[in-house]
């Protein structure tokens, strides 16, 4: 009670005489009053601690819209429910933050998701009780893998209801997400609402970040609270960075200046949070050649593709210009082992992996050198340390010179592949990623959830985040439906750059409720459908077994092709524009009808008809 009274104090809220009269009153004497007020008022003065700010009277509800507000949260994402009802009814004094309402709450969490991508600040989702919690729970599975720092708030059932089995009772409802977030815990107290929002923020930026749920009874939403601090967010910092000691950046390049032929791998933290640049230096530098992360990690694109030294996406064994004897895993990598289990790195070699995901350092493989900091400052120590003692010598030119042409006929190898298929109709994925490639903005945000088509997205869409060429969003979580939301969120986040969204037909089903919120938020985007017509990466699985689906050509729970879905009459149901494309000349046309739809406000999905490939491909269509 006085430390809020001090609190006053410091905002200017309360004078001195006033503290003091207060403090009187809870019984403490005027000598020690008068110190705390001294103290109080020297935390206000110029030694820079900004005060918190003094909430009196309203709701829980008011409280939250006063915190989102400390923390500059301009949008919620939600789906409505009884229990939120004292947040909803405070919300409409505060018209500066936006309700942004999903008809499903797997929509809802992945447009937050891909609004915390998009602007690299934690997102809010407001949803309803266990219910709400179960439908989005496949979406913070994928927030979580990625790191996305999404703050899901959850309106439970009231404490007055407890164990009496009251509809949808909250019961234990946190525990739900306690797997997939950084912590899920409940508030039952109003007065205690404020400080549970902000250690929730704090925890979802700190790093690494991480959703985190935070269930809150709908007696406290709804119910009355005295007052409360509202702390400056400037004063809950979450770590910026962990940086690398000197040492450890030492030992890391010169290990890397004596190895007679490194690998760089360009992990998923690269892509979230910078040192792509850096990490080209090294390279540039060390004549070494720079993997993707390995397919299976799903990071996203970003890597100069064009890099003369840039071998892509690790889908098999790494190889370069004779053994690798040093890894590099900047960035930690969900490095799996290969498709026959074999490793993706020689097991001879010594490895030094850098990050901050610490459940993906040191995984599957040994680590020699463990860097526990933020992967960009620790590659640009060792970049400066290179630097400062150049490696240059005849046997670095000449491992230049051949790991150049290994990365070139990795290019040559793409090229004649396009080429063989460049007249196919139905279209190939890679010509329509070509295609694509040649039609999208360099300012646009590309999300993509293409599934079989994942590896052709990768190898034909070039992404330059070095360059700041295009921005890459994709989920290595695995539930599927993420990719328009995702686009829809990011959209928002940024509504003055084009967003597409590539998704297999299967995976546009999973979430294509999103549509309706763009259109009703005038965030357009743009969705092309690598359509299939089925579940082409399940039939590759029951092919690959080799057993009855593979002998009959019975591919059970596999064919989504009949009846044939009307993918883009579902879109215009949600307001939104489309067109279905057969023949390859028609994607850039289709394309251009886009643009003008995104123009004048509204999406466009554009439906594009590709063959069955892969295993399994060649057995008629048939369904069970
Ligand atoms: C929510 C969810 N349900 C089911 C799956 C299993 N699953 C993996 S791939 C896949 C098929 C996706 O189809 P599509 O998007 O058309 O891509 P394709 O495999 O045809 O390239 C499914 C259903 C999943 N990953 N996520």
């Amino acid at each position: 009670m006085l430390r809020r009274t001090a609190f006053e104090l410091m905002s200017g809220h309360l004078s001195r005489r006033q503290f003091l009269a207060a403090a009187n009153a809870v019984g403490v004497g005027a000598a020690a009053a008068g110190q705390l007020a001294d103290r109080a008022s020297a935390m206000a003065s110029d030694e820079g601690v900004a005060p918190a700010r003094i909430v009196k009277g309203g709701t829980g509800g008011r409280i939250a819209c006063e915190h989102l507000r400390e923390w500059g949260v301009t949008h919620v994402f939600g789906n409505t429910g009884a229990y939120e009802a004292g947040f909803l009814d405070a919300l409409v004094d505060y018209p500066d933050i936006q309700y942004v309402l999903g008809l499903h709450e797997g929509p809802v969490m992945a447009m937050a998701d891909g609004y915390a991508r998009a602007t690299g600040r934690p997102s809010f989702v407001n949803i309803h009780s266990i219910t709400g919690a179960a439908n989005a729970l496949g979406f913070i599975v994928n927030a979580f893998a990625d790191n996305s720092p999404v703050v899901i708030s959850v309106g439970l059932s009231a404490a007055s209801g407890e164990n009496l089995g009251v509809f949808t009772e909250s019961f234990r409802t946190e525990s739900i997400a306690d797997l997939y977030t950084k912590l899920a815990f409940r508030v039952s107290n109003p007065q205690n609402l404020a400080e549970s929002l902000r250690r929730a923020f704090r925890l979802a930026e700190g790093a690494p970040p991480g959703p985190v749920f935070v269930g809150i009874g709908s007696d406290v939403l709804g119910g009355a609270v005295d007052e409360a601090a509202i702390f400056p967010r400037s004063r809950s910092a979450a770590a910026a960075s962990i940086h690398p000691s000197a040492e450890d950046a030492l030992r890391a390049a010169q290990t890397l200046a004596a190895a007679r032929n490194p690998l760089l791998v360009a992990g998923a933290e690269l892509s979230r949070w910078g040192g792509l640049k850096e990490l080209a230096a090294i390279a540039e530098k060390l004549g070494a050649l720079v993997s993707g992360d390995s397919a299976a990690s799903r990071s996203s694109m970003g890597f100069p593709p064009g890099h003369p030294l840039y071998l892509g996406a690790m889908r098999g064994p790494a190889g370069a210009a004779g053994p690798v004897d040093v890894v590099l895993l900047a960035g930690a990598s969900r490095l799996t082992l290969g498709r026959g289990r074999e490793r993706l790195i020689p097991e001879t070699a010594h490895v030094i992996e850098i990050g901050i995901r610490e459940d993906h350092l040191a995984r599957n493989y040994p680590v020699d050198q463990l860097i526990f900091a933020d992967a960009r400052e620790t590659l640009a120590a060792i970049d400066r340390i290179l630097g400062e003692t150049p490696v240059e010598s005849a046997a670095l030119g000449r491992r230049r010179a051949a790991n150049e042409k290994i990365a070139q006929r990795r290019r040559a190898a793409l090229e004649a592949e396009l080429r063989a298929v460049w007249n196919k109709t139905p279209i190939a994925p890679e010509r329509l990623a070509a295609e694509l490639n040649r039609l999208i903005e360099p300012n646009a945000i590309i999300v993509t959830e293409g599934v079989s088509s994942d590896r052709q997205i990768s190898d034909y869409i070039a992404v330059d985040a070095v360059n700041g060429e295009r921005t890459h969003l994709i989920s290595s979580g695995g539930s599927l439906g993420w990719g328009v939301g995702a686009a829809v969120g990011a959209k928002i986040a940024a509504p003055a750059r084009p967003v597409v969204a590539l998704t297999g037909d299967g995976s546009f089903q999973f979430g294509l409720q999103a549509l309706w919120t763009a259109q009703r938020r005038r965030a357009p985007v743009t969705v092309v459908i690598f359509n299939n017509h089925g579940y082409q990466a399940n039939r590759w699985a029951i092919a690959g077994l080799k057993g009855r689906g593979a002998a009959t050509g019975r591919y059970i729970g596999i064919d989504i092709g009949d009846p044939d879905i009307d993918h883009v009459k579902m879109a215009a149901g949600y307001g939104a524009g489309g067109e279905r494309v057969i023949a390859p000349e028609d994607v850039a046309p289709a394309m251009a009808r886009a643009r003008a739809a995104s123009a004048d406000g509204k999406s466009y999905v554009i439906d594009v008809v590709i063959g069955r490939r892969g295993p399994g491909a060649e057995a008629p269509a048939w369904r069970e």
